[in-house]
């Protein structure tokens, strides 16, 4: 136990070093044929899991539909996409099926409590500069990557605070 409890304190430390850099807004939008994500930034959980989460909006300006086939992190160990739903009180995590639909002109919207990308065992070496790297394939838009912003724990959720400007 008290290796764990070690484990879990230096990953806490490493994250929250002098060294790494804050954003403090969202990044984007970036282009891809019709698919533009925007409002983009992650939140990273001290810990021995090294858990994290990717926040974005999705808009598809296609008139064909489009499928997100897969999400993947070359900083992070696994990356899912999931969803927060609230049962009977309970806030619980579940992993989405493989293929979430971005329809025609449509947008998906991933923020807190709702559907994210979710990392583990995040590499503090790789998020030293407050960036996460981040990969997307889309079935009709292809492959796209772009870097997100780490916002500090704790913050307020950047994309609803641009939101209100
Ligand atoms: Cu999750």
């Amino acid at each position: 136990m008290k290796a764990i409890w070690t484990n879990g304190l230096l990953a806490a430390l490493a994250l929250i070093s002098p060294d790494t850099t804050w954003a403090s807004d969202t990044s984007g939008p970036w282009k891809f044929g019709d698919i533009v994500v925007e409002q983009a930034w992650a939140r990273l959980v001290p810990g021995a899991a090294r858990t994290g989460a990717v926040y974005l909006t999705i808009h598809n300006k296609s008139g064909q539909d489009d499928l997100l086939l897969a999400v993947d992190s070359p900083a992070a160990g696994t990356t899912a996409i999931h969803k927060t739903e609230v049962k009977d009180g309970v806030a619980r995590m579940e992993p989405l099926p493989v293929g979430v639909p971005i329809p025609s002109h449509g947008e998906v919207v991933m923020r807190p409590g709702a559907m994210h990308i979710m990392l583990t065992k995040v590499s503090a070496e790789r998020t030293a500069e407050g960036k996460l790297p981040v990969t997307m394939v889309f079935q009709e838009a292809g492959t796209m990557e772009f870097e997100v912003p780490i916002v500090p724990l704790g913050s307020a959720d950047p994309a609803e605070t641009h939101q209100k400007h």
